[in-house]
């Protein structure tokens, strides 16, 4: 089924992330300003993942984006089902790019392929450096890793260096991009990013 997705997407050239992360560093954060920053020059639409509520496809639709909220109920994580269901309803546009908000968890969406292209795990300083040692295969899994809520650095004992080298411990092939979807630090690198993958996919 992912492999179908993935045919749906290459046919009309929708370019798709799926981001994932433990609840709260800051998907949504990020998909706001990236959307804020981006949505003139970039056509988006959206995908989002929760057990339950609407709040996160709401603040998305807050922004003109187009939007589909999935309620997982008791599971953990989005399915490559979800998403064909999903993408039938939202219609992306050709030549456009949709974003996946998977649940919030460290652990399930690692198992998930959906049919995207990368995968960009999000971890907020705030969650302490020692979670891709403790939850490798997140890691292992992505393409991409932004490390959110830089503006707190000045209030945390929290050593950038050593979470990147335990990431790196798991997967020598990520990439890192440190930002704060709060200030918008950092930000520019992670579009100069998206735009080139865009450009050459
Ligand atoms: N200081 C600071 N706070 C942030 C930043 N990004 C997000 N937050 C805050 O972190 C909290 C969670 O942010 P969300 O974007 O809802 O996180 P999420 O990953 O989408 O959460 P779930 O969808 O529930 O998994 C909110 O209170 C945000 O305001 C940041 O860069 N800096
Ligand atoms: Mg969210």
């Amino acid at each position: 089924m992912a492999a179908r997705n993935r045919g749906y997407f290459e046919a009309k050239n929708i370019y798709v992330l799926n981001l994932v992360s433990s609840p709260g560093s800051g998907k949504t954060s990020i998909l706001e300003k990236t959307l804020q920053d981006l949505k003139d020059k970039i056509h988006f639409s959206v995908i989002e993942g929760d057990q339950q509520t609407m709040q996160d496809a709401n603040r998305i639709d807050a922004l003109n984006v187009p939007v589909i909220q999935i309620n997982t109920g008791k599971g953990c994580h989005l399915e490559s089902d979800m998403v064909y269901s999903a993408i039938k309803k939202l219609e992306p546009s050709e030549n456009s790019v949709l974003m996946i908000e998977n649940v919030g968890n460290l652990v399930c969406p690692s198992m998930f392929d959906l049919g995207e292209n990368k995968r960009v795990v999000i971890i907020s300083i705030t969650e302490g450096e020692d979670k891709p040692l403790k939850y490798p295969d997140m890691f292992h899994s992505s393409d991409i890793c932004l490390i959110n809520k830089i503006d707190l650095l000045p209030h945390l004992d929290f050593d950038l260096e050593k979470l990147k080298s335990y990431a790196l411990k798991v997967n020598p092939n990520l990439v890192f991009f440190e930002v704060s979807a709060t200030t918008g630090k950092g930000m520019e690198l992670w579009y100069d990013w998206m735009e080139k993958e865009i450009k050459n996919y």
